[in-house]
C-alpha cells in the first residue's frame, strides 16, 4: 500500500502522470479510426487501450463509471477490478472515447476521459440520464440551480457576470427533448451553442468562457458523463448540479442496486466526486480546449488536461510520442 502523502489523506501524486498516460492511449487508439464513421470500432479501440494501460498501474482500481452493467458483458464494465492491486484502493469513472459519433465524423470535442478517486467517493451512478447544470469558477455559491427556470439562471448568471443576458452563451445538446429549454433561453435573448455529443466537454467548457465562448452548460445527458464532468469541475472549480433521471421501475431498481434511494435527490459537483480526485481528458478530434491527436511521421502528439482537486493543479500537457505502433502493447 502505498502512503498517504500531503494534503493529508490525498491520493499519491505520481498519479498525475500516470492517468495522463491512460487517457493518452486511448485517445491515440481512437483518432486511428477517427473520421471512419464506425463508432464501435473507435471505441473498441479506446477501450481495450484504456484497459491495458489502465491494468499497469499500481492501484487497486474499481471501475464504478464504465462501459455498461456485468451483464451485459463489455469490458470495463462497472465493478471490474483494474490495475495490479499493488496500491490504494481507487474509484475510477471513464468513458474511453466521450463522443462516439464526434470521433466517427471528426467533428470537434471527442475525449477520452478518465477520473480516479479514493474508493468510496465516486457517485455509482446508473447508465440512465441526468438533469444538469453547471457555470465556470468565479461566482458566488447557488447563484444557478437545477430547480429554477432556465431563463432565470440566464438571468442570474448574466447579472453575476455584470453583462446583459445577451451575452450569454449556454451550451445544450441538439436533442428534441430540449426544445422547451432552447425556446427559454432563446426568450432571454442569450445564445446556444448546440452540440451533437459530448457534454463532458460541454461541461468543462464553461470554466473557461474566454476560450470556449461557454458560460453555462444546461440539459439532459448521460448520467455516467455527469460523475466525469462533476470529477473535472471538483479540479478546475465551478459549480454543477445533477439530478437522475428515474422514469421507469427498471431505472429505479438500478438506481437501488447502486445503493441510491433518494431518486429525486439533486447531487452537486462535490456529491458526485468527493475528497481527492484526479481528472484527465485527451483531445480525441480538435476542440475548444485540447488539440485533437495528430500523426506525423514517426510520432504522434496529444494534448491532455490533466488536474487535481486537492492541490486545484491544472496541466495541460503536450506529449510527443515515438509512433506507439512500433511498441509491443502487451
Ligand atoms: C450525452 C453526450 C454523450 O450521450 O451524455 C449523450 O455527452 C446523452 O444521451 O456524448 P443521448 O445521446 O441519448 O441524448 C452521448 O451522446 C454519448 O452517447
Amino acid at each position: 500500500m502505498l502512503e498517504d502523502r500531503t494534503p493529508k489523506g490525498a491520493l499519491d501524486r505520481v498519479l498525475t502522470v500516470e492517468v495522463m498516460r491512460v487517457t493518452e492511449r486511448a485517445a491515440v487508439s481512437a483518432a486511428r479510426l477517427r473520421g471512419r464513421g464506425d463508432e464501435r470500432a473507435a471505441d473498441q479501440a479506446a477501450v481495450d487501450a484504456m484497459r491495458r494501460e489502465l491494468n499497469r498501474l499500481n492501484i487497486e482500481g474499481i471501475v464504478v463509471i464504465g462501459e455498461g452493467e456485468r451483464d451485459e458483458a463489455p469490458m470495463l464494465y462497472i465493478g471490474e477490478a483494474v490495475g495490479t492491486g499493488a496500491g490504494q484502493r481507487v474509484d475510477i469513472a471513464l468513458d474511453p472515447l466521450e463522443g462516439t459519433t464526434l470521433c466517427a465524423k471528426d467533428m470537434p470535442n471527442s475525449l477520452a476521459t478518465l477520473a480516479l478517486a479514493k474508493g468510496g467517493s465516486l457517485l455509482n451512478a446508473p447508465d440512465v440520464y441526468m438533469e444538469k447544470i453547471a457555470i465556470g469558477p468565479g461566482y458566488p455559491p447557488g447563484i444557478v440551480d437545477l430547480d429554477m427556470p432556465a431563463a432565470e439562471a440566464i438571468r442570474k448568471l448574466a447579472a453575476a457576470k455584470g453583462v446583459p443576458m445577451e451575452e450569454i452563451t449556454a451550451c445544450i445538446l441538439d436533442r428534441p427533448r430540449h426544445a422547451e429549454l432552447i425556446q427559454a433561453v432563446r426568450e432571454t435573448g442569450a445564445a446556444i451553442r448546440l452540440i451533437g455529443d459530448g457534454d463532458v466537454a460541454g461541461v468543462i467548457h464553461t470554466t473557461d468562457p474566454i476560450e470556449t465562448g461557454i458560460d453555462i452548460y444546461m440539459g439532459t445527458g448521460g448520467a455516467p458523463e455527469g460523475v466525469l464532468a462533476a470529477a473535472a469541475l471538483r479540479c478546475i472549480g465551478g459549480q454543477m448540479q445533477g439530478r437522475l433521471i428515474l422514469k421507469t421501475e427498471e431505472h429505479k431498481a438500478r438506481a437501488e442496486r447502486m445503493g441510491i434511494s433518494d431518486y429525486d435527490k439533486v447531487y452537486t459537483h462535490e456529491e458526485m466526486a468527493r475528497g481527492d480526485v484526479y481528472f484527465s481528458a485527451t483531445g480525441v478530434t480538435d476542440g475548444n480546449l485540447l488539440k485533437g491527436v495528430r500523426f506525423y511521421p514517426g510520432y504522434i502528439t496529444t494534448e491532455t488536461i490533466v488536474m487535481r482537486s486537492s492541490t486545484g493543479t491544472v496541466r495541460t500537457i503536450r506529449a510527443r510520442h515515438t509512433d506507439f505502433s512500433k511498441f509491443i502493447l502487451d
